[in-house]
């Protein structure tokens, strides 16, 4: 039975394409050791039984969050047969990120071209053909949600399976030109250390300080060959600080984007009648390097300013024409709960250990739940308008300096708001 792995960006349509690649026979399974929940179903691809499986939603395969390690230790262990990256055609830049850290992995892609209809309505066609060069992997237009392209991708990867399509290495910039071949011999050189990862990959995750890969090499048996390797990556590292001025894993990065950008832009063509949709101008405003983070800090503050109203704010109808705020509710409730221990338990102590305790106790934590509540709803509006996914991409550069990535933006809100409506 051949083994097929889901991958791709949140909201690329990734559940959509699962969902019509293995029609009803799905079930829900854990990774082992972690809480990331996958779905795992089964399907015939001609006369082939296959086993499908829908990796967590990523746009990175780094070590920051579960998500992505489970993503990419499923790519490295367990080695499926082909690796369907679902690509967003109408966000093929943001998309095509992920795709060249899937392509580094030097595993079997394929690559389904998803939401082909929404590039169309912004005037983009994308040559599939170009891409196709470009990334050395097979690609197929879909629209999954009408199951359109379903066939032709199931062919594509039966294709890859059976002629055992490996992509090549990428290029990268010229100061990673410099620095990654002698990295790569050091690495292949010694068969101990990430055995099964490829060399270039391991090179890669080394320059960019990944948790894990880094804790691999500290861990080495060998400390001959550990010092030897920590030797070439430090000379490795202070070049490319010369060359480029960048801390190396900055200078990873902007590879990978600029990879990403480069195709994108090749592969895109504005179509004769396209006009620039809407969507594409808000894009070119919100993603902006300059304005983006402005646009960040207002749509932050309107959206505390909003979740505080909604939370704190007299606006449900009470009696006698009184008005509450849903943490008013709250708090009435659990002050009547107080009043009836009070008046019906007789004993101080267990009085005491009751009001003061128990229900001062619960209720001091409940009453955050109708801040959460809208902080959450909020919150959902924003990521399901796109805008989520689109302060990742933005901040993604800036809090690469402090070992984050972009989405960490979105539990720093959270957090602020929450500590800040404690307060
Ligand atoms: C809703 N084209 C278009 N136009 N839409 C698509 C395509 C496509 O090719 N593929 C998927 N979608 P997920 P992740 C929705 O749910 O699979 C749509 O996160 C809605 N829902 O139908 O969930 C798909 O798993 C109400 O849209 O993505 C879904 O990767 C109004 O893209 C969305 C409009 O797909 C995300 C859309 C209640």
């Amino acid at each position: 039975m051949y083994r097929i792995a889901v991958a791709g960006n949140p909201n690329s349509g990734k559940t959509c394409l699962f969902n019509q690649l293995t029609g009803s026979s799905q079930r829900v399974g854990n990774y082992p050791g972690v809480t990331v929940e996958f779905v795992i179903g089964e399907s015939r691809f001609e006369k082939e039984k296959v086993q499908i499986i829908d990796l967590p939603g990523t746009y990175s395969l780094t070590a920051y969050s579960q998500e992505e390690l489970v993503a990419r230790n499923y790519v490295v262990e367990e080695q499926p047969d082909v690796i369907v990256n679902v690509v967003d055609a109408s966000n093929l830049e943001r998309n095509l990120y992920l795709t060249a850290q899937l392509l580094e992995l030097r595993v079997p892609v394929v690559i389904a071209l998803n939401m082909v209809d929404v590039a169309e309505k912004k005037g983009h066609s994308i040559d599939v053909a170009m891409l196709s060069a470009i990334l050395g992997v097979e690609v197929v237009k879909t629209v999954a949600h009408r199951a359109t392209g379903i066939n032709d991708l199931k062919d594509a990867c039966l294709k890859t399976i059976r002629n055992n399509i490996i992509p090549k290495p990428l290029t990268y910039t010229h100061e990673l030109g410099l620095v990654l071949p002698q990295l790569e011999s050091v690495i292949a050189a010694d068969t101990e250390f990430c055995g099964r990862f490829p060399t270039r990959w391991v090179a890669l995750k080394l320059l960019e300080d990944d948790e894990v890969i880094l804790a691999k090499l500290k861990g080495h048996q060998h400390t001959e060959k550990r010092a030897e390797i920590e030797d070439v990556l430090s000379r490795a590292k202070t070049k490319i600080h010369a060359h480029s001025n960048e801390d190396p894993a900055t200078a990873v990065a902007e590879a990978r984007y600029g990879f990403a950008g480069g195709a994108a832009r090749e592969v895109t063509r504005l179509s004769e009648t396209g006009r620039r949709f809407l969507t594409d101008s808000i894009d070119r405003i919100v993603c902006n390097r300059f304005l983006g983070p402005i646009i960040l800090a207002a749509v932050v503050f309107v959206l505390f300013t909003v979740v505080f109203r909604c939370a704190n704010a007299e606006w449900l109808p009470l009696l006698h024409g009184e008005w509450i705020s849903p943490t008013g509710i709250v708090v009435l409730l659990f002050d009547g709960l107080s009043h009836l221990a009070t008046t019906y338990i007789p004993i101080p102590v267990l009085q005491s250990l009751i009001c003061d305790g128990l229900i001062g106790g619960v209720g001091g934590v409940m009453e955050f739940v109708p801040l959460i509540f809208f902080m959450f709803l909020f919150i959902a509006m924003l990521e399901d308008s796109g805008y989520i996914a689109r302060i990742a991409f933005i901040m993604d550069r800036a809090l690469r300096a402090f070992g984050l990535q972009g989405k960490s933006v979105l539990a720093m809100i959270v957090s602020g708001g929450l500590g800040a409506g404690g307060n």
